[in-house]
Order: structure tokens, then C-alpha cells, then sequence
């Protein structure tokens, strides 16, 4: 690899940031199997790698085992959200790039999803000779608003899948199949509850065999429906007109979920499965593995945990450490209850048992596999030739995030707490394993390091002028005097393209309310976040408005009001971090909100337990401060400002260009004709029709992009 590749133009117009040193270590020959651990919404503050301070966490031993046998990256930047971490780990692009900016919803357009043109990780190692499979949570693509349906997955390159297409379980279902009918009667968790546990129930299954005297969540576990009267209460015996009450078709959170399955060309689709998510993913990709490692093919599996995205529930008892038991003082609920308002506390005690859960299911996948085994000091990886890494995709949801990060400032958002990530990789090529690397690493240098597993030189292999954002990760693993290859990091997230327009929806916050007309697309999924949705359909007085800036006026412009800005980047210099926000046009200007904010991480709030970076809170933003700016900050202020535009300008969007081939021309016109009629990626005017319309701006901008 060149430092004058055209591909990395952004690299050579940043490199005026830092010290571009020893690019791209000699490549070895021999190649590394992956094993991809996906954590979802497991952010830097969850993990004793990565929070060392905090003593009170989820007891993670196998990640800490592979940590100590590995390398820990403590300065990893992912996206703020799933959908846009993952495309850009899958693709080594940043969001801008492969337009996926934000979080899927069923509304999100084809054109806001992985275009079926990317280059992703199968596409690129099946070049090498690899089968590549992902196992649970997708979200790169979906199945609404979008042509290739539940097949989905495949059009994007995994043409082994079997998961979910949503971004998280489904909502919890808190009638328990229809049972509860009594209103006001709510199980938040989607099962009854007695006392501060699971009810003792009896146990239904939809071959129409029933047990009695079964522990709820047991009973789920097993794939059964435990029996509930309709007020709530546990029914405990296998009465026939309750089980007649049940409907079999409803999904519930980890235990009843849409399995969506790609082999090769085929989808189909399971509603529901009913077996508790992470379990059947983990089994799935332990067979996989074995399959490969009995034949002695080279692979990539990706283990995307649906766990720990909310909604959260009680996983199955064997996967809780022995004696795990709910506290006494702690109402049991899932969510808000008539009369537990307390959410926040059962979330975090939910969140923390899954992370425990996970941690186990990936020993088991270690252990089931041979790439590791027990020895004398515990879990020993033994994995010479398959490299496993683990990630969190995005920050911590904001009930659940650690001190000392900030709960505010925490997923969706580009803060420190929204977008640092653990980021562990063992086995392998690792040499010197047991240390951790300080130097900046972002969710797309993955992408390269799938490459440089296989022996691929990423830059050969892409298309065309298709750019690449991500920087060399194996000389890492492989040399432990690596110096810093990244003159930079970045991250963002922006506005999707939508079929519907978007409301807002104002969730409590201290000291006020935060609006968003971007994140919470729906009445359901604002109300699921204890939302109050002012779209139409929304209860309160004055709805509908459209934006939260009409909402903002139409409150009288209340205090406390904060508004989550419609697009938010970060960039650093390792030091500096600059972030850039964007509003709607708004006719008044909303208190606290701002361009840009500029913060000098080591001079920020627990940098001394953060590895050198404090957390960017309001009060450690350096352009508020009152105090001018030092020579130093202002030129590392403007450094920053330009290297951001430049990089902004480097992703300008070229119109037209369906195949992503740098230019507009037949077969784009071609792409445009085979997708005619619904929505896709050439939908160039985002009305959810590919139709003439899209055809005429594909001819007014025909030719090469950025040439009149
Ligand atoms: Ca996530
Ligand atoms: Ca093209
Ligand atoms: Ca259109």
C-alpha cells in the first residue's frame, strides 16, 4: 500500500495532522480464520477493560481472559449509533460515504440502508476464498423499504444468515401472547412476576404439551408461554381455556423474535423463534466454526448478540452466575409499571445480566470450538490460526451507562460516551499478547484488518474510485512498537433518508426535556423510550408539530428544552476533538445549542481513569468556557475545522452514481431500470418511487463526478 493511493485522499489531505510513519507493515503470508464478536450498545463505560476505575460493573472474565491474552484497544471511535458502526466496520467507509447515517426504523429508505453496489466483508474475503456467515442482530439492511425484501442480507454479501433484521428484540410483549386483557394489568418483562422473581407457572408449548410448576422465565427458556390469568397474576395449572388464550403468532423481546434466514439466494423467514436469542446465535456460530475447522476452509463468522440492546429481560438461568439473585429492595420489572417508576434501576441490573450472559456464551463458543481451552490459569486461548476480536458497536443507551461516563451524553450523541468502544483482539497473528495500544483506531480500520487477516490488499480489491476510510490495524497486533498510524479520528451520524416524515418526540432529561425529530421515528418507538410523541396520533395538546423547533415555539419556548442536533461530527487530533453539529432551520434560536464545540480531552473530567481522555461535558467545552483560546488551541481549533471540511468535501455525494463507481453513466442507468417501480438506491429524489423523476436527474448529472 502507497500513501499516494487516489483512494486515500483523505488520508494524504489529513496526514498535515500528525506524523504519517510506517505505513503498512510487510504483509505475511499466512492467513487468520475471524471470529467477529459484536456487543451491541456495550460502550467503553460497560467493561473492566475499558472502565477500570469503576468497581462495580458486569463480571466479564472470559473478555478480560482474552484482553489478557490479546491486545486491548482503549482509544477505539465507532459510530454513534448500530446501523451506521456496522456498515462502516463492514465496508471501511464512514457514514457519509455509504449513506447510512442513522439507525434503521421500518421507515428508513432503501437509499439510507448498505447499497447492494458496497463492498462488504464476504464480498471481500470470498475474493481469498472465504465463507463468510453473521448470526443475530443484522441492521445493515432490512426488509421494508427496500427491494430485496428479507433478502436483504444477501444483497449486501452475507449470503449466510440467520438473525434478526431489526435493531434490537422485538418490543416486549406485555399481554404475554394476549393473555393480560385486564387494562391497566401490564408484565413489562412479558412474563409474570411474583414478588421480586419470575412466577412459578404453568407452562404451555404450541405442540400442545403443558408443565406445571415452572419458573417463568424457565419456562420461555424451554420455548414455552408461561399461563397468565388476565390481570397478571401466574396461572399454575395446565388449565385448557387459558392455553386457549394464547396467541402463538406474537413475538416478546429475547425469547419470541422474527428469524429471518439467507442461504445463498434463498430467504425465509421463522415468526416467532422461540428460543432465547443470544443462545440460538452462539450455537449457530459454533457450528459453523466447526464445520470450517473440521474441513480446513477458511472463514469469517460474525456473532452479532441481539443482548443488551433494550428491551432487556432476565436471560435464561444458565447463563447467569450461580446464585444470581434479583435484590431484595428492587421492585422486579422490565420497564415502567403502574407503580414501578424506577426503570432506570431495572435496566441497569437487566443490562449488567446480559453483558454477564454474553461473556459466557462467547466461553462457550471459545470452548465448543477449540479456540480456546481450560489450563491451569483459566481460559487459555488456543487459536493460532483464527483471529478473535470483540466490539461494542456504539455507546451505552442512556439508562445504562457507568459513572463515570455521562448518561446524557451516551449513544446517539458523538460524545465521548456515544462513540468510544472496547475493542479486543486475541489469538492469531498477535504477537506480545497482554498489552493494550493507546493509539486512535475507528470501527472502519475492521474493514482492513478483515483484508489484512486473509492476505488481501484492501486497496486492490475495491472497484473503480470507490474510497476507502480505513487505516491498517494487523502491523498493531503484529509489532508491539507500532508507532500511531492515525493522523486523525472521526465519527458522525446524520439524517436519514425516510418514508415518512419525521415528528418529534421529547424524552425527560435532567433539568428538562430533550427533543428529537430524528431518532424516535415512531409513536412506538418514542413511547417505548418513555417519550412523548408530537406526531399525529400523539395525545397532548398541540400536537401534531413537525419539527422540534416548531415544537420548541409552540411550548413557549420552555426551559430545559435540548434538541438532538439532525447530524453531529467529531474529529480529533488525538487531543483536540472538535465536534461540528447541525440544526433545521429554526426561526429561534434554542439555548445551548451550538456550531461547533472544542474540547482538550486530557484536560477533561476523568481523563486521570480514562486513559488519558476525560469526557466532553458542557462544562469542559473550551468555547464556552469564558477563558480565549491559547494560541495553541486556536491553531489546533482551525487545524481541526480544516481537516473536517476537507474530509466533508472528500465524501460530497455523487449524484447518479448508483454502482458507486466514481462517474454516472449506463450502468447506472441500467441499476435504475432493473429497480423501477417501488423504492431502492436509485430513488435520487427520496419520494420511495424509482420512476422518471429519478431517471431525470440520472441524466442531468451524467459524466464523471466532480468534473463539469
Ligand atoms: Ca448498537
Ligand atoms: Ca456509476
Ligand atoms: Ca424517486
Amino acid at each position: 500500500m502507497s500513501t499516494t493511493n487516489p483512494r486515500r485522499h483523505g488520508l494524504i489531505l489529513l496526514a498535515a495532522l500528525g506524523a504519517l510513519t510506517t505505513l503498512g507493515a510487510h504483509a505475511e503470508s499466512n492467513r487468520a480464520n475471524i471470529l467477529f464478536v459484536i456487543l451491541d450498545d456495550v460502550g467503553a463505560d460497560q467493561l473492566s477493560i475499558t472502565n477500570p476505575s469503576n468497581l462495580a460493573l458486569a463480571r466479564t472474565p472470559t473478555i478480560e481472559a482474552i484482553a489478557s491474552q490479546g491486545v486491548n484497544f482503549t482509544n477505539c471511535w465507532a459510530m454513534p449509533e448500530c446501523s451506521p458502526s456496522r456498515v462502516s466496520f463492514f465496508t471501511g467507509r464512514y457514514p457519509a460515504r455509504t449513506g447510512v447515517g442513522s439507525p434503521l426504523t421500518q421507515t428508513t429508505l432503501a437509499q439510507s440502508q448498505c447499497s447492494p453496489y458496497e463492498v462488504t466483508a464476504p464480498r471481500l474475503l470470498a475474493g481469498a476464498g472465504y465463507e463468510s456467515a453473521l448470526f443475530g442482530k443484522f441492521h445493515l439492511a432490512q426488509n421494508e423499504e427496500n427491494p430485496f425484501g428479507i433478502g436483504a442480507p444477501a444483497s449486501v454479501g452475507f449470503t449466510r444468515f440467520n438473525g434478526t433484521l431489526l435493531g434490537g428484540p422485538p418490543f416486549i410483549d406485555e399481554t404475554v401472547a394476549g393473555q393480560i386483557t385486564d387494562p391497566g394489568a401490564v408484565a413489562s418483562c412479558g412474563y409474570p412476576v411474583l414478588g421480586n422473581a419470575p412466577a412459578i407457572c404453568a407452562c404451555a408449548f404450541e405442540d400442545g404439551t403443558c408443565e406445571e410448576g415452572i419458573d417463568a422465565v424457565d419456562c420461555l427458556t424451554a420455548g414455552g408461554v408461561p399461563l397468565t390469568a388476565a390481570d397478571g397474576s401466574p396461572i399454575t395449572t395446565c388449565d385448557d381455556d387459558a392455553i386457549g388464550r394464547i396467541d402463538w403468532s406474537s413475538t416478546s423481546g429475547n425469547y419470541a423474535w422474527p428469524r429471518t434466514v439467507n442461504e445463498g439466494s434463498v430467504a425465509f423467514q421463522e415468526i416467532p423463534a422461540r428460543v432465547y436469542a443470544d443462545t440460538d446465535q452462539a450455537e449457530l456460530a459454533t457450528a459453523f466454526i466447526l464445520k470450517h475447522r473440521a474441513a480446513g476452509t477458511p472463514w469469517m463468522c460474525s456473532l452479532s448478540f441481539t443482548g443488551d440492546h433494550d428491551p432487556w429481560q432476565q436471560p435464561p438461568a444458565d447463563l447467569l452466575p450461580p446464585g444470581t439473585q434479583w435484590p431484595k429492595n428492587l421492585p422486579y420489572a422490565c420497564d415502567v409499571e403502574p407503580g414501578i417508576d424506577s426503570a432506570g434501576l431495572q435496566q441497569r441490573l437487566l443490562s449488567d445480566w446480559t453483558i454477564e450472559s454474553m461473556d459466557r456464551q462467547i466461553r462457550r463458543v471459545l470452548l465448543a470450538t477449540g479456540l480456546a481451552a481450560i489450563g491451569p490459569g483459566g481460559l487459555t486461548i488456543t487459536a493460532p490460526d483464527t483471529l478473535i476480536v470483540i466490539i461494542g458497536d456504539n455507546g451505552s443507551f442512556l439508562t445504562t451507562v457507568k459513572a463515570p461516563f455521562n448518561p446524557v451524553r451516551a449513544k446517539a450523541t458523538a460524545y465521548q460516551t456515544g462513540i468510544v468502544v472496547p475493542l479486543v483482539i486475541a489469538g492469531g497473528p498477535v504477537n506480545a499478547p497482554g498489552r493494550a495500544v493507546d493509539a486512535m483506531v475507528n470501527v472502519v480500520d475492521l474493514f482492513e484488518l478483515w483484508g489484512e487477516a486473509a492476505g488481501i490488499d484492501v486497496d486492490d480489491a475495491m472497484p473503480g474510485t470507490r474510497q476507502l476510510d480505513s487505516f491498517p490495524m494487523m502491523p498493531y497486533l503484529r509489532n508491539p512498537m507500532q508507532e500511531p498510524l492515525r493522523p486523525f479520528n472521526f465519527s458522525e451520524y446524520r439524517e436519514p433518508y425516510q418514508a415518512e416524515p419525521c415528528y418529534p418526540c421529547l424524552v425527560a432529561s435532567p433539568g428538562g426535556a430533550t427533543c428529537t425529530d430524528t431518532i424516535l421515528t415512531t409513536q412506538q418507538l418514542c413511547e417505548s423510550q418513555g417519550g412523548v410523541w408530537y406526531g399525529p396520533g400523539g395525545v397532548v395538546t398541540g400536537a401534531p408539530q413537525s419539527t422540534c423547533c416548531e415544537l420548541y415555539q409552540a411550548l413557549d419556548e420552555p426551559s430545559g428544552f435540548a434538541v438532538v442536533y439532525g447530524t453531529q461530527q467529531a474529529i480529533t487530533n488525538g487531543r483536540y476533538k472538535l465536534i461540528a453539529n447541525t440544526l433545521e432551520t429554526c426561526a429561534v434560536s434554542i439555548p445551548g445549542t451550538a456550531e461547533y464545540e472544542f474540547y482538550d480531552l486530557p484536560q477533561c473530567p476523568f481523563a486521570g481513569v480514562l486513559f488519558g481522555r476525560g469526557l466532553d461535558n458542557p462544562g469542559a467545552n473550551l468555547l464556552t468556557s469564558g477563558v480565549p483560546l491559547s494560541a495553541e488551541q486556536t491553531a489546533a481549533f482551525n487545524g481541526l475545522k480544516a481537516a473536517l471540511n476537507t474530509l466533508n468535501a472528500d465524501m460530497a455525494p455523487c449524484v447518479g452514481d448508483i454502482n458507486m463507481n466514481g462517474a454516472v453513466g449506463g450502468a447506472d442507468l441500467a441499476a435504475m431500470l432493473s429497480f423501477w417501480g417501488g423504492p431502492s438506491v436509485a430513488d435520487l429524489n427520496n419520494d420511495a418511487l424509482t420512476n422518471g423523476a429519478d431517471l431525470a436527474i440520472l441524466i442531468s448529472s451524467w459524466g464523471v463526478c466532480g468534473q463539469e
